[in-house]
Formats: C-alpha cells, sequence, structure tokens
C-alpha cells in the first residue's frame, strides 16, 4: 500500500500509516489532526509566561523587552511566572503518580485485613525485605500480620508530617546529604505537593530559584516516595516481573477473538481484568457467540504492567489508543487513569466499540461508567468483561481491518530480574562498565508527542545510543516503541556495538531492557543507587544518563526534575515551556548542577540527543579513571 506524505511523515510505525490512511477515507480525526488545527500553537504559553493564578489577571509577559508588558499586574516577572508554572506542572504529575502509589497501599491494606475481593500477596520475599526496611518485625507472624504493619507504614509516608521518606534512604549517603544541604529532602509527599500549591499562590514565593527548590523536592518525592511505593507494592501484590517472552504492536488484535484493550495506568484494575478474562463462564460465552476466546492487550503503562509480569502482549503507546478503535476489532476499551484521551468517546461511537470507565476519579464523555473497587474486584472485573464479550455481537466485520505488523520482544527486566541474569550481583556489570565494553547505562523513558514523528524520537535515540555500546533500560511509551521495532530481542545485539554485543550475547539479554511503567523509574533509581554504593560514589559521579526524546505529560515534568535532583543528566526531547525565562531556563541547564550535580539539555534531533548523553558518559568515566 503506498500511503501519502502527509501520513508518512507522522510516524515511523506502519501501523500508524494503515490506521490514518483509514481514518482519513472515513473522515475520522485523531490526535494528529486536532493538533494541526492547533498550530501555531500559543506563544506565551510555549514560553511559560501566561499567568492564571488570580482573578486580576490573566496576564502575560512579553517575549520583547522593549515593547508589552515585563511583569504581571502583581508585578511577578517573566521569570516568577514560568517557575511557578514549572512547578504546578511537578506538582501536578508527582500527585498523578503518588496517588497511584496510595491506591496500592489502599489495596494491600484491605488485602491484609482480609477485605480484598481476590487479591493475595505473591511476593513474599519481597514483603520480607520491605517490611525489614521499616523496620516490621516478620518473626513468627503471617504474611498477613506484616502486610498490615508495611501498608500502614507505607501509607503513613503520604501524610507524614516530618521527614524522611524511608524509600529515600536508598540512595547513596552523599546524595542524601546532599539533599539536606539544600533543605530539599521531601517530608510526606502530600505536604510537599500542597506546598508547591501554596507557594505558588498569589503573593506568596516570588524568588524563581526557591520555587524550582521546591519543585525538586516534590520530584524527589515522587520518585524516592509514591514512584517507589507504586512499584514495590506491586510488586508485593502482583509479583516481582521476571523475563518472558511478547508481542507489541497493533497486530496483536485478533479477528476471531473478543479483543479487550487494557489502557491506563493501574494495576490493581488490570490484574482482576486478566484475572477475569480467563474465567471458564466468561470464555465459554464467548465462544457462543462464535469467538475462539478472549485477547486481553494493554496499552501505554498498564499494558506495560500487563506485559512485564504476565506477557500479555502491547498494543501501542499513547499516540495509539485512537489507532486500536480504528481497527474496529475491539470490542472494549477499559480505562482506569491517566493519559487516556478524551477524545475515545466520540470516536468508539463511530465503532462498535465499548469505552468503559472504572475509576470515579476518571470519567469521560462517551464512556460506560462502571466503578471499580478493590472489595469485590474480581466480580465487577468478571462484569466488565461479560460486558465486552457481549459487545462482540455487534462487531462489524466489514469495519474491521487490524494490522498484521508486530513484533517478539523479551521483557520483565525488574532490577531484581537483572542481578539474577547477571549471576546474583551487579558485579559483572559493573566490570563491564569499568572495562569499557559497555559505556554507560542510559534511561530512555516518556510519552508521545504529536511534536515529533511518532517514535522516531524514541527509536532513533535508542540505537544511537545501543550502537555507542550504552546499555539502554526504559519504561513508559519508549519501552513500547522501542519493543515494537524488535530491540527488545537478545538478537537485537546484533545492532549494538561490540562491546556491549558481547556482553548481551554472554548473558542472553537484549541490548534495551524493560524495565516497566513510568512508576518503574524507581527501579531505575534503585539499579543507579547499588551501582554507586557498590563503587562507593554518588549517583552523579556514574557514567549514566536519562532521556525522554516524546514526552508531553506534567508526569515526564516531574520525572525529569527527580531524575536530574537524584544526580542524572537528562535530554529533553520536546522544549519544555520554560524558555521565556531565561533566569529559570539557566537553572535548569546549569545552575542544577550545583545544587545536585546534574542538569537538563533540550535537543529536538535524537540522534544530537544520544550524542549529549555519550559525551557526559564520556566525562564521567574520565573523572572516575576507567
Ligand atoms: Fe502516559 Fe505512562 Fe507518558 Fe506514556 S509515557 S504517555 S505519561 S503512558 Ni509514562
Ligand atoms: Fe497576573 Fe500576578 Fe495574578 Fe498571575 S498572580 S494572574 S501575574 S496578577
Amino acid at each position: 500500500m503506498a500511503f501519502s506524505d502527509k501520513i508518512l511523515q507522522k510516524s515511523i510505525d506502519p501501523t500508524v500509516h494503515q490506521m490514518l490512511d483509514r481514518a482519513e477515507q472515513a473522515g475520522i480525526e485523531t490526535v494528529w489532526d486536532r493538533y494541526e488545527k492547533m498550530l501555531p500553537e500559543c506563544g506565551f504559553g510555549e514560553l511559560g509566561v501566561c499567568c492564571r493564578n488570580c482573578n486580576m489577571g490573566p496576564c502575560r509577559i512579553s517575549p520583547f523587552e522593549d515593547e508589552g508588558p515585563q511583569k504581571g499586574i502583581c508585578g511577578a516577572t517573566a521569570d516568577i511566572i514560568v517557575a511557578r508554572n514549572l512547578i504546578r506542572m511537578i506538582a501536578g504529575g508527582a500527585a498523578a503518580h503518588s496517588d497511584h502509589g496510595r491506591d496500592l497501599a489502599h489495596t494491600l491494606l484491605l488485602t491484609a485485613e482480609g477485605k480484598s475481593g481476590g487479591y493475595e500477596i505473591k511476593d513474599e520475599a519481597k514483603l520480607a525485605a520491605l517490611a525489614k526496611e521499616y523496620g516490621i518485625t516478620a518473626d513468627g507472624r503471617t504474611k498477613e500480620e506484616i502486610a498490615l504493619d508495611l501498608a500502614k507504614a507505607v501509607y503513613a509516608e503520604f501524610g507524614k508530617q516530618e521527614g524522611p521518606l524511608q524509600f529515600t534512604r536508598r540512595a547513596p549517603q552523599k546524595r542524601v546529604d546532599q539533599w539536606q544541604k539544600m533543605g530539599i529532602d521531601p517530608r510526606g509527599i502530600d505536604r510537599e505537593i500542597v506546598e508547591i500549591m501554596h507557594r505558588t499562590h498569589i503573593g506568596v514565593d516570588n524568588d524563581p530559584v526557591n520555587l524550582i527548590l521546591q519543585g525538586l523536592k516534590a520530584s524527589i518525592a515522587d520518585g524516592w516516595g509514591g514512584s517507589m511505593v507504586a512499584t514495590e507494592i506491586s510488586d508485593v501484590l502482583f509479583g516481582t516481573p521476571e523475563p518472558v517472552r511478547s508481542e507489541a504492536n497493533l497486530g496483536v488484535l485478533k479477528a476471531d477473538h473478543v479483543n479487550i484493550v487494557a489502557h491506563g495506568h493501574e494495576p490493581v484494575l488490570s490484574e482482576m481484568i486478566l484475572a477475569a478474562c480467563s474465567d471458564p463462564a466468561l470464555v465459554a460465552k464467548a465462544k457462543g457467540l462464535g469467538a475462539k476466546g478472549i485477547n486481553l492487550v494493554g496499552m501505554c503503562c498498564t499494558g506495560n504492567e500487563l506485559n512485564m509480569r504476565h506477557g500479555i502482549p502491547l498494543a501501542g503507546n499513547f499516540m495509539q489508543q485512537e489507532l486500536a478503535v480504528i481497527t474496529g476489532a475491539v470490542d472494549a476499551m477499559i480505562v482506569d487513569v491517566q493519559c487516556i484521551m478524551p477524545a475515545l468517546g466520540d470516536l468508539c461511537e463511530c465503532f462498535h466499540t465499548q469505552f468503559i470507565s472504572t475509576s470515579y476519579k476518571a470519567k469521560f464523555p462517551g464512556a460506560v461508567h462502571m466503578q471499580f473497587n478493590e472489595e469485590n474486584a474480581l466480580s465487577i472485573a468478571k462484569e466488565i468483561v461479560g460486558s465486552a464479550v457481549d459487545n462482540y455481537a455487534n462487531r462489524v466485520p466489514e469495519k474491521v481491518f487490524i494490522p498484521e505488523e508486530k513484533s517478539d520482544c523479551m521483557v520483565g527486566f525488574s532490577a531484581e530480574a537483572i542481578i539474577k541474569a547477571l549471576g546474583g550481583t551487579l558485579d559483572p556489570l559493573l566490570d563491564a562498565i569499568k572495562s569499557g565494553a559497555i559505556k554507560g547505562i542510559a534511561g530512555v523513558v516518556g510519552c508521545n508527542n504529536p511534536k515529533i514523528k511518532h517514535d522516531l524520537g524514541h527509536v532513533g535515540l535508542v540505537k544511537e545510543l545501543i550502537k555507542n555500546n550504552v546499555l539502554v533500560v526504559t519504561t513508559g511509551c519508549n519501552a513500547i516503541a522501542t519493543a515494537k521495532v524488535g530491540l527488545m530481542l537478545p538478537e537485537a545485539a546484533d545492532q549494538a556495538g561490540d562491546g556491549l554485543k558481547g556482553v548481551c550475547q554472554s548473558l542472553g539479554i537484549p541490548p534495551v531492557l524493560h524495565m516497566g511503567s513510568c512508576v518503574d523509574i524507581s527501579r531505575i533509581l534503585n539499579v543507579c543507587a547499588a551501582a554507586a554504593n557498590a563503587l562507593g560514589v554518588d549517583i552523579s559521579d556514574l557514567p549514566v544518563a536519562g532521556a525522554a526524546p516524546e514526552w508531553m505529560s506534567e508526569k515526564a515534568v516531574s520525572i525529569g526534575a527527580y531524575v536530574v535532583s537524584s544526580g542524572i543528566f537528562t535530554v529533553l526531547g520536546t522544549v519544555p515551556p520554560v524558555l521565556g525565562g531565561p533566569l529559570v531556563t539557566e537553572v535548569l541547564t546549569q545552575g542544577a548542577n550545583d545544587v545536585v550535580g546534574a542538569a537538563f539539555a533540550v535537543e529536538t534531533d535524537p540522534v544530537k540527543g544520544a550524542g549529549l548523553m555519550i559525551a557526559h558518559m564520556d566525562a564521567k568515566r574520565k573523572a572516575l579513571g576507567i
């Protein structure tokens, strides 16, 4: 099939071309069309100089020094406005991740009390390790008793008035000392987020640097707090991921099965949907309607959670959520929270797809709401899946077109799994780094964004890194992008430089390791902390770097902030709305080095972005004398 240039330039993924062509023929709009209609995007917003924090405004600062307003009505300068807006983005992102973490803590609490409907404690070893970390005695107690104490302790981290957060103490001592010196060692997670909202209210904090420090503090409470809680408790409840084979891209949908897409973020829901999909009565019902079975696939981070733990196929990343519906083969799109486009409602009306929302926190126009709760989790999940199965009868075969493309992948590289693959310690990895076989480790993460050719940022940057012997660890929509192009197969070692190729071949692992969903960036922090501790250095001394080539969400802003606060140089592939504040821009790209030993760079070209990361690793290697 030949596609127009207009379509080809939107993505590197052939399934996207096919679905956009179909959308165009059917006169259906997608995120790309809405993006084009939005152009030119608001220049004040792009620069971050628009303020709506009080009703004397809205105010916007002129980008020209000798023309137009240079201060808001209250007197706020461009830098003050930019800093306030930026840390409000961090508050939004940290709140989203941490509320996800809180939901897991809640599920653990109910499970320990015997009140949850269908969950159990799957990873007792992790439960014991976490209990020890929190000083909870395990001797002679049942797993439920231990879990109850742990759940209460973890729950308390959110509302704690004074610090520290327990998991922050996994960071090297030097890092913690530096956080304390700068006043950014966080207290309770909720408290830091609330303090951002307070400080950015009109007439409170009007020092751009002071504002940014609070942003960093809240972001640390996300990365080493809320997100880490989400990851660790998910592992306790659902099992710590281990390497497993799976598949990725829209080709995982099946014409002869009931197709259910689980989209959103929290495994609390998706784990039960998975359990319901193998319920014999529901499978029989699907067969009774002429389907061969029930095919559950994942989208975005809920997809990553299912994929890492159970090898459930990944249907696609953020920009593919509408395209899945456009195949005409999705009987239900089941969502919970985060990254779910409200556009899905209208779109599903053009097809038979049932759009099912499940969280009271996230309702959508055009969705059927089926409220999920942990107490009756399995029975509600069965109802939801039952509804999807019923809807198979409404599928219109002439409207079905499923692209063939999908790739195999090997996923499930939790920190524990990586250490296991290395033979029980990090030493072989550290030795490979010391010998130069591996130049360094890059964490490449984050969303899709129509500002960048879909997946080009992700795949272009990752390919350049592995070619230069950089081991890549990934989460979120980058993980899905790299899985789709086969970079998560051991055979992809052929695309790596000789050093990395040798290491991957001897261990039988891919050069790009899937570490999970976006909250699982906490797994990357843990690996970095363990490596730094093993070498007796700080994280900022390691030859490591981060990148978010196609980021768009507020969560990504919080992630970037905590990764930099952890001492890791980070490259952003889309421009953050800060350039209107020269001081803020300087602090983020330079000054942060003096505060946390790392800073941001912005580079929209993926190959050049990789180049910046490689240069950074070379400099760190030199400083370490390796
Ligand atoms: Fe969302 Fe987590 Fe971004 Fe993908 S990467 S678009 S945040 S699904 Ni987290
Ligand atoms: Fe304008 Fe200041 Fe109010 Fe913002 S807080 S809208 S800059 S007056």
